[in-house]
């Protein structure tokens, strides 16, 4: 549908009454305007904008024209000139009724005006004109002073140290207007922290000035926040535990009082699982709390302090008792140790291992090992006789037996001593050498002289005492045997007199004497004892006739030994004295002899002696 908006043409009157002239022409087309299209007017009235328009829906074959008559404006007449009419005028006060030129009761401002014209439009179309005087609304005297909708007091959080941005929603109303209006402090200020009353003011054209207040408290009613580390786990560094640092911090949204841990930062942790508590207050008395767990476990297994490998002399056969110091030590501490063989045992001949093996309380084993090493690096060693000397059984020497005997710590393998005891040894010195040999192969080796000797001096086999009777003047040869003998041998011997010899009257010892190679000497003596016949003496006579003398000489000598003899055979033993008388003459006839030079001095010497010998035998 087509429709035409004709000039809206706009009166201003000054003056207490302004007349707004509301004029046009409507298109003839036959139909209607749809809604909401309907043509609108504006006329200015004054500062102020009067807006009219068409309505949207025809209403009984009648369109309403709207008009809006501002609220400080008030309707005082209403005039309509123009085609059609007289038309029906509602609003502001009208009743309905039908007319033009109407006049208003001053009470109908911030109305809405309308009229209806009729839908045949095409009666329009000359032009027509609404003419709307108003003038402006008497001010009445105000005596009400503004009133204020303020909230209820208002109890927020802080949001920080400074307290907490408020915002509120406070409305002053006036029955007349309110000119101006504020709270302090306005809505959307930072209210610290505490307690604090708005006060809001507003007032009215006419002076009045209302107030209200609330308050406005900002509190802390949140809790600090508390920063955890993650759970701590850790070896201990010693029995006692581990010293653990830790980071823990908290933050307010306005400030703390207080924070602390427990256990500190730094405090010494036992083995074991511990909580640590961590604990933040605010300024305003808010806790909070948060934990993690603190893990001391031990995880390192004990060390050993073993000594380097050992290396021990043998004592006996079964080896020998080595003692050694092996130690064990933990972090923590060493809830058992021990090591096999045990320090004090009889370790073998030969190469041991010791494997030593501590546990903590943890259940973590350490171990660790070395070497005994039990050697036998000692020779035998001998017992030995001191140098023997013995005597010589023969020439050979001698038998001779004696004990050595070998020993060795661990064992003799093998021993002998050369010449071997039971050997005969020769005359002099022989060195006797022992070696013997373990099973380790040390050797040992010892000596001693044996010596033989002869220290025995010959002996003699000699003959009784012989007693023979003088063959002659000069005794008589007399034989004997005698016989040296000696174990070894005797290298020179001889007897003297020696056998054979003429033994002279008396007695004569007769000394053997043998020596040996050693230089032993060997005597023996016998005695030879000759002497003469008492029943005769022909041997003196017999002797003085083998002298050869002289006749004279002989005879003078044998006289009387004849008489002698004879009277020594007469078997009259009275005569016997007078043997020993005859043999006195003999030797003064001797004397003579001698003296006249008949006979030598050992003629004389021969005789006398014998002569005296048969008287000494004679008892004379
Ligand atoms: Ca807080
Ligand atoms: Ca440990
Ligand atoms: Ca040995
Ligand atoms: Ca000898």
């Amino acid at each position: 549908m087509k429709k035409s908006i004709l000039v809206l043409i706009i009166v201003l009157l000054l003056g207490a009454l302004t007349t707004t002239v509301f004029a046009g022409s409507l298109a003839t087309e036959s139909g209607d305007w749809a809604y909401p299209n309907a043509p609108t007017f504006t006329a200015a009235l004054g500062s102020q904008t009067i807006t009219g328009s068409l309505g949207p829906t025809p209403t009984d074959g009648q369109d309403p024209f709207n008009v809006n008559i501002p609220s400080n404006l008030e309707v005082t007449s209403v005039a309509y000139s123009g085609p059609g009419g007289p038309h029906n005028l509602v609003g502001c006060g009208l009743t309905g009724t039908s007319n033009l030129n109407q006049s208003f009761s001053a009470n109908n401002s911030g109305c809405q005006l309308s009229w209806f014209i009729n839908t045949n439009f095409a009666e329009y179309a000359s032009g027509w004109t609404v003419t709307i005087v108003t003038q402006n609304k008497p001010v009445p005297t105000d005596t009400e002073a503004p009133s204020w909708s303020v909230p209820a007091n208002i109890t927020v959080s802080a949001t920080s140290a400074a307290g907490a941005v408020v915002n509120y929603t406070a409305t002053a109303s006036d029955n007349v207007g309110v000119t101006s209006s504020s709270c302090s402090p306005a809505s959307g200020s930072t209210f610290t922290i505490g307690t604090a009353t708005v006060t809001c003011t507003a007032a009215d054209a006419a002076g009045n000035t209302g107030t209200a207040s609330f308050t406005v408290t900002v509190e802390d009613t949140t809790p600090p926040n508390l920063t955890m580390p993650a759970d701590i786990t850790l070896d201990p560094t010693s029995a006692a535990g581990a010293v653990v640092n830790y980071t823990a911090s908290a933050t307010d949204n306005v400030g703390l009082a207080t924070f602390g841990c427990v256990p500190a930062s730094g405090s010494t942790f036992a083995i074991g699982t511990t909580t640590v508590t961590c604990t933040a207050t605010d300024v305003a008395g808010n806790t909070a709390t948060a934990t993690f767990t603190v893990t001391v476990e031990d995880t390192t297994a004990p060390t050993w302090t073993v000594p380097a490998d050992i290396t021990e002399e043998a004592t006996s056969a079964s080896g020998a008792v080595v003692n050694y110091t092996a130690s064990a030590s933990d972090i923590v501490g060493v809830a058992s140790s021990s090591c096999s063989p045990v320090s004090g045992s009889t370790f073998a001949i030969g190469t041991t291992p010791v494997t030593c093996t501590a546990a903590d309380a943890a259940g973590n084993t350490g171990t660790a090992s070395f070497n005994v090493t039990v050697e036998d690096t000692t020779a035998p060693t001998w017992t030995v006789p001191a140098d023997i000397t013995e005597e010589a059984t023969s020439a050979s020497g001698a038998v001779v037996n004696y004990t050595a005997s070998a020993s060795d710590i661990v064992g003799v393998a093998s021993s002998s001593c050369s010449p071997v005891s039971g050997s005969t040894f020769a005359i002099g010195t022989t060195p006797v050498t022992c070696t013997a040999a373990d099973a380790a192969g040390n050797t040992g080796t010892a000596s001693f002289n044996v010596t033989v000797e002869d220290t025995i001096a010959p002996t003699w086999t000699v003959p009784a005492d012989i007693s023979v009777i003088a063959t002659g003047l000069s005794g008589a040869v007399v034989s004997y045997t005698a016989t040296p003998s000696d174990i070894v041998g005797a290298t020179s011997s001889s007897c003297s007199p020696a056998s054979g010899s003429t033994f002279y009257l008396g007695t004569v010892a007769v000394t053997c004497t043998a020596q040996d190679a050693a230089g032993n000497t060997g005597t023996a003596s016998f005695n030879v004892t000759v002497g003469v016949d008492t029943g005769s003496t022909g041997t003196l006579s017999q002797g003085i006739e083998n002298m050869g003398l002289p006749n004279g000489v002989e005879n003078s000598l044998v006289g009387p030994v004849n008489q002698a003899d004879r009277l020594l055979n007469d078997n009259n033993p009275s005569n016997d004295g007078a043997v020993c008388n005859k043999l006195d003459e003999f030797l003064v006839h001797v004397a003579d002899n001698l003296a006249e030079g008949g006979i030598t001095q050992a003629q004389a010497d021969l005789l006398i002696n014998f002569a005296h010998a048969i008287q000494t035998e004679l008892g004379c």
